[in-house]
């Protein structure tokens, strides 16, 4: 008994202790390391080399800042200099720690391998041949009436969800190939090409071979239930040819057809694929307002379709990425004319519903970006490498309300940070490589709740993601590799959150789909910005 109440006091005191919130994977020798402690401080802190218990670096407490939300107190741990590779871990005058992290040449490379098997993890099981999928009413043709049985096999399931979608999928496939085009030589771009054109495989698949267009997506009329694949029943259909749809596979298939040229054994297959983009495009020039929205379709079209919309109300910025694909592959003068006729007036980092920043990101590793654009991309970045001043968690992701929203990690956090790279390619300031590594610490577990937002990896991590082939697998726990979407106020999952401030609005529960989901194009992020910062602070 004695014990006990000793043990629940242990606890107690633990528990009442503040917390050094760190990158749980950890830092690269040379790049910024800070640690932030939960509350004001301003003694001294000490770096103590978990293997040995020796205190390696000492120095005093940083600066203390509020969160803009909560009013809570942090303080900042630096410790920049201490560069020796080691495990590590950060300890206060008054007791409190950190998590266990790493200081080594190739400390994000595990992440990287991590995110790109997710990809395997996620590709579509035998549960889901996809071998007998219906055309829906509203993508008939004069070929393929209604009711016709078409084949389109494989590909990954979305997100936690098991329909297959293409405008999320050509944003997935086009944003990891541009890392891919990027950094060539990276050790996993083998494996991360490969992975790619099983999904690219896949896509081939859903062009009408009538006439062009690619159908929006493949799915059940509404959500399976959280039931294993071979328990779904429900029939699969592939529904209306939009053009943002369409426009994406062009994108990234012209994309993939320029990459797989470089393989003899690949010719084929890149033939095969210039040909299907330049067919898609040539169907949306033909059909620029086929906009995909599902309220309208389901007033018109029969079984009504209640899964991902991924609706759009312009296709714009799918113009332009598709012209830049398009332009840089067959080097023919009417995509770049149409790249110029839809180049936008502002760089926006890419998110599968803007796609602009894909074009730029294109342009730009061939060297065909215009001036205006490379301006363009450099003051969003110094706008961004702006909000970094001040900021509680040392990054400058995570200050404002406008931050947190469905998938907020990827497609703010991880997308501002692999955009502030192609800044750095284009001008050298380090203070854009520092900002992405400081968006990545703060995913990492650098935030107020002390998670790192990535399954399988870091100290303190999701464990019950929204995720239907983790949740149904029987085997507990999560699939390792997986981004999750992060805090999101708007709550449209209904779940009882025990926090309203915006960066805490998170929840570990397999409910929580607007918080706590995973998806295919937040790991597109991950990895591409894995890659990127693995190849460049080596
Ligand atoms: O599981 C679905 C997830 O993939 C979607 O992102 C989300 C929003 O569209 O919807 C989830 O499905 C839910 C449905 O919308 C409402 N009933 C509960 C479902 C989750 O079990
Ligand atoms: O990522 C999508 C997010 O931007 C939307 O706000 C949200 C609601 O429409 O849908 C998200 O995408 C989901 C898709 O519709 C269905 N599969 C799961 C995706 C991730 O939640």
């Amino acid at each position: 008994m004695k014990n006990i109440l000793f043990a629940l006091l242990f606890l107690t005191a633990c528990t009442a202790r503040p917390q050094v919130l760190v990158n749980q994977l950890g830092h690269y020798p040379d790049g910024e390391k800070i640690a932030v402690m939960q509350g004001s401080y301003t003694g001294t802190f000490r770096i103590v080399d978990e293997q040995t218990g020796e205190t390696v670096y000492e120095n005093t407490a940083g600066e203390t800042f509020a969160s803009p939300f909560s009013g809570k107190r942090l303080t900042h741990l630096d410790f920049t200099p201490m560069n020796k590779p080691g495990t590590y871990r950060v300890v206060t005058e008054n007791g409190a720690s950190s998590s266990v992290f790493s200081i080594d040449d190739n400390v994000l490379a595990p992440l990287a391998s991590t995110a790109l098997n997710a990809f395997f993890l996620q590709r579509s099981q035998p549960g889901h041949p996809d071998t007998s999928v219906m055309i829906h009413s509203s993508a008939v043709s004069l070929e393929r009436p209604e009711g016709t049985v078409i084949s389109s096999p494989g590909g990954w399931y979305d997100a936690g969800d098991y329909n297959k979608y293409i405008v999320n999928a050509s944003y997935t496939t086009g944003l990891v190939l541009a890392g891919y085009e990027k950094y060539p030589g990276y050790s996993l771009n083998d494996g991360i090409l490969e992975e790619m054109m099983y999904n690219l495989q896949w896509a081939l698949t859903m062009q009408d071979p009538g006439d062009g267009g690619v159908y929006h997506k493949l799915t059940t009329p509404s959500f399976e239930g959280f039931v294993k694949p071979e328990e779904c029943k429900q029939q699969r259909y592939v529904v209306q040819k939009s053009v943002t749809a369409t426009l994406d596979f062009a994108a990234s298939m012209g994309q993939a057809a320029r990459i797989c040229r470089q393989f003899p054994e690949y010719s084929q297959t890149a033939d095969e694929m210039e040909k299907a983009a330049e067919y898609a495009y040539q169907w949306a020039l033909n059909n620029p307002d086929a906009l995909y929205n599902q309220f309208e379709m389901n007033k018109q079209f029969d079984p009504d379709v209640s899964t991902g919309a991924y609706g759009d109300r312009s296709a714009r910025d799918e113009f332009f990425w598709a012209s830049c694909e398009l332009y840089l592959t067959t080097g023919e003068e009417s995509y770049y004319e149409k790249m110029m006729e839809y180049a936008p007036e502002s760089f926006t980092a890419p998110l599968w519903g803007n796609v602009n920043g894909l074009g730029y990101f294109a342009l730009l590793t061939h060297g065909k970006a215009t001036e205006t654009m490379k301006q363009h991309l450099i003051s969003f970045c110094d706008s961004i490498a702006l909000k970094a001043q001040g900021a509680p968690y040392a990054s400058s992701y995570g200050n404002s309300e406008r931050d947190f929203f469905w998938g907020c990690l990827s497609e703010s956090c991880l997308s501002n940070a692999i955009s502030l790279l192609y800044g750095y390619a284009l001008n050298g300031n380090k203070d854009y490589l520092d900002q992405a590594l400081h968006n990545m610490d703060y995913l990492l577990g650098r935030n107020p709740l002390g998670y790192c937002y990535v399954t399988g990896v870091g100290t303190k991590s999701p464990v019950n993601p929204h995720h239907r082939l983790a949740a149904t697998d029987g085997i507990p726990g999560p699939l390792p590799g997986f981004l999750v979407g992060g805090p999101n106020p708007a709550k449209q999952d209904g779940c009882d959150y025990p926090s309203d401030f915006p960066d805490e609005c998170y929840l570990d529960i397999v409910e929580s789909y607007a918080s706590n989901e995973i998806a295919i194009n937040w790991n597109a992020t991950l990895l591409h910005l894995a890659v990127a910062l693995d190849a460049l602070s080596r």
